[in-house]
């Protein structure tokens, strides 16, 4: 069983390229709910979505988030009304946060949703939330922005698409994560994983609340000598989405090497793209192994590529 810690799209590209190289029933992805919100009274888990989509062949591939060849009848009708359309909700993905609400307002978990969803659409994977529990990822901007002042504590979505990730962050927390609970199987399959993987998702909003759940990070750390992770960070920069500007704003280095020190407690080793493998032995210095391949998947097979490489490493 391989475990795979996953937040958005990086995450989903390089899951898709694991199960072309090993049967997708043995892969376990445990994903970030910190983006979830609800919204019209609908809760949506933009990660889990993300994922399911993506392995179900639905996703859309330009936006990196909801159905490909989506309709809009349903926002373009509730634009007219003057509703809430800054979050764009197409009309296949509106079916998903129905169903969604419907199953946890009848007492389902989101364990229990999730794999329901994930059975509908023919997705092989284990795919588990991190927590049944609501975590939610607060940031507090550091400058005006929008109709919020300096200081303000924002949502993850108000931050993410209202503001467009445009404004600088003081600081973030996971609402909620003390109390939560992994959910269930989440540490049994980290336990006994035989490799457990760190998707290249943002270190700070997508791996910060899955490893934020309280007995999550010591067990992935338990295992650190079977955890390979991959940077999202190439050359200095996100391939999509803050993560550069946000490591720098909260006083990391936007690098691998500055990567490698936030992972170093749970990830023995880290695999960097070959523009970085000059500063291999800077990922070194940190106590974190260092594996050079191409990490940018453009491609599902150099998903694949990636996905092999991984697991060469931790072989
Ligand atoms: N991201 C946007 O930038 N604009 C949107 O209108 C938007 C809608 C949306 C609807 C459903 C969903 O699952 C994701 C959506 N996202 C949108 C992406 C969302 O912000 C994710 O949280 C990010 O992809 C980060 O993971």
């Amino acid at each position: 069983m391989l475990v795979a810690l996953a937040g958005g799209v990086g995450a989903a590209r390089l899951l898709a390229g694991l199960v072309r190289v090993v049967a997708p029933g043995d892969v376990t992805a445990v994903v970030n709910t910190g983006d979830d919100m609800v919204l019209h009274g609908l809760h949506v888990s933009p990660d889990i979505d993300t994922v399911l989509y993506t392995l179900a062949g639905l996703s859309n591939t330009v936006t990196g988030w909801g159905v490909k060849g989506e309709s809009w009848t349903v926002m373009t009708a509730l634009e007219a009304l003057g509703g809430e359309t800054w979050f764009r909700l197409g009309d296949r993905d509106l079916a998903t946060h129905l169903y969604r609400t419907q199953r946890l307002g009848d007492g389902a978990t989101l364990s229990e949703v999730t794999a329901a969803l994930a059975a509908a659409r023919g997705v092989d994977v284990h795919v588990l939330p991190m927590s049944d529990d609501p975590v939610r990822t607060r940031l507090t901007i550091a400058e005006p922005a929008g109709s919020y002042p300096a200081g303000a504590e924002v949502g993850f979505q108000d931050y993410f698409v209202r503001l467009g990730h445009g404004v600088a962050v003081r600081s973030v927390h996971f609402q909620g994560a003390e109390a939560s609970r992994p959910a269930p199987g989440v540490l049994d399959a980290i336990d006994s994983a035989e490799i457990v993987i760190g998707c290249p998702s943002n270190p700070i909003l997508s791996l910060g609340p899955v490893l934020s759940v309280p007995g999550v990070r010591e067990h992935v750390a338990r295992r650190r000598t079977r955890v390979v992770a991959v940077s999202p960070i190439v050359a200095g920069a996100a391939l999509k989405g803050p993560a550069d500007r946000l490591l720098r704003e909260l006083g990391h280095d936007a690098s691998v090497v500055g990567v490698a020190r936030l992972y170093a407690s749970w990830a023995g080793t880290l695999v960097i793209d070959e523009k970085d493998a000059a500063l291999a032995p800077s990922v070194e210095a940190e106590g974190v192994r260092a594996v050079v391949a191409p990490t940018v998947m453009s491609t599902s097979a150099r998903a694949a590529a990636l996905a092999e490489a991984v697991l060469d490493a931790a072989r």
